[in-house]
């Protein structure tokens, strides 16, 4: 019997719980979960800037070992260890097949409904049935997934780096290594120095950026930003971070801006950072009804700036988490150095509260 964080409600704590788990079905498998990361992206779910079904198990950014494969399932075996993929990725759909499996339809969809790729869940309690986050839940020790969410690595990597890579670290590079069109020599500004937005600055900086000026009202966040190799800071409380920006670039703004915390204000700032003929990356996740006020033709047309989505790092999982864990084990990615904390699954509550209190970069689950 799996124990779990359940989220039962808008803005409820969660509570810890033993609950049910049913076998894999076809084209699933079990994972018997190593390790957690805990995302800006579970709070929001829970706080309602992201649509959750309710009652639901939180967690997507996770890493464990497979206990049991459904039928049909080639290329996974008990035992293998795997990172999941909060997009599970076919490689057959219309985006799959055009090399944009971050948006593949079947994974989507079941983002849409809580479940997982036919909508309904592994989890339950009493008869009743839990959703499981973005068909993943990694904050319960044991959970059904879909194969194709479901990526093998290698045995020796630990499982809590792993974790982190699920979410934050394919999100954050990504972004920088994909999403943008960095070019050497770049600079690049980051307007948010969490867990992905740190991410974000290591992913400039292997994309060839040259200076790397990270931005945050917080001055633990700036000190992290500066280990993971930002070449500036810029201090957000400090008066506005737009014309800080500016004064550090000839007045040109960034080559390439990147905003990693979903706020409409710092995302208008980060486009207002950008320079003309430059590019804005948008990563952090707004509330659904946010609205951006821009100005359309100074700022936009006349500027010649492209504002560019970012989901999931643009990332194909089967191709770049290999390609991050490489990167790792030459020591061009940080990925031990971005755990702040480690706790056990009945203290997920103060994971939330220091994570709204900008205390930590990641705090990790081990299991
Ligand atoms: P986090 O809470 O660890 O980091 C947010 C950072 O922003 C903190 O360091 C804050 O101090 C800083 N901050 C807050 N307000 C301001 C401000 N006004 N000016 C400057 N800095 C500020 O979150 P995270 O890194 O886990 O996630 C960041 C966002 O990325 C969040 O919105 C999350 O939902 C989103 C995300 N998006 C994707 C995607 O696919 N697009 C994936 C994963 C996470
Ligand atoms: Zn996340």
């Amino acid at each position: 019997m799996p124990k779990a964080a359940v989220c039962r409600g808008l803005n409820e704590a969660l509570t810890i719980e033993d609950i049910e788990l049913e076998a894999p079905r076809a084209g699933e498998v079990k994972v018997k979960m190593g390790a957690s990361g805990v995302c800006h992206s579970d709070l929001s779910i829970q706080n309602g800037t992201l649509f959750g079904s309710y009652p639901i198990v939180l967690g997507h950014e996770g890493a464990g070992v497979i206990e049991e494969v459904g039928e049909g399932v080639d290329g996974l075996a008990v035992g293998d260890h795997v990172v999941i993929s909060w997009v599970p990725q076919c490689g057959e759909c219309f985006f799959c097949q055009k090399g944009q499996g971050f948006l593949c339809e079947a994974g989507g969809l079941a983002m849409a409904t809580g479940g997982l790729l036919d909508g309904s869940t592994r989890f339950s309690k009493d008869g009743a049935p839990i959703m499981q986050m973005a068909c993943s839940g990694t904050f319960s020790d044991t959970a059904v997934i879909p194969a194709i969410g479901a990526v093998k690595i290698p045995d020796d990597i630990p499982l809590e780096v792993a974790a982190l890579v699920g979410c934050g670290v394919l999100t954050g590079v990504g972004a920088a290594t994909n999403t943008a069109s960095i070019q050497a020599g770049d600079t690049v500004v980051v307007v948010g120095c969490g867990g992905v937005g740190l991410n974000v600055i290591q992913g400039a900086l292997i994309a060839g950026a040259t200076r790397v000026i990270a931005v945050d009202m917080l001055a633990n966040k700036l000190e992290l930003a500066k280990q993971f190799g930002a070449t500036d800071i810029v201090d957000a409380s400090a008066g506005d971070p737009v014309a800080q920006v500016l004064a550090l670039t000839e007045n040109r703004g960034a080559d390439v801006a990147f905003e990693v915390i979903g706020l409409k204000q710092t995302i208008e700032q980060t486009v207002n950072m950008t320079r003309r003929g430059g590019e804005a990356v948008l990563v952090g996740v707004p509330k659904m009804e946010v609205m951006l006020e821009l100005p359309a033709f100074f700022g936009v047309v006349l500027m010649s700036k492209a504002i560019k989505g970012c989901w999931y790092g643009s990332s194909n999982v089967q191709e770049d988490v290999p390609k991050l864990l490489g990167w790792y084990r030459e020591g061009k990615l940080k990925l031990d150095e971005l755990i702040s904390r480690r706790i056990g699954i009945d203290d997920v509550n103060d994971a939330f509260r220091a994570m709204e209190a900008g205390e930590v970069a990641r705090t990790v689950i081990n299991y």
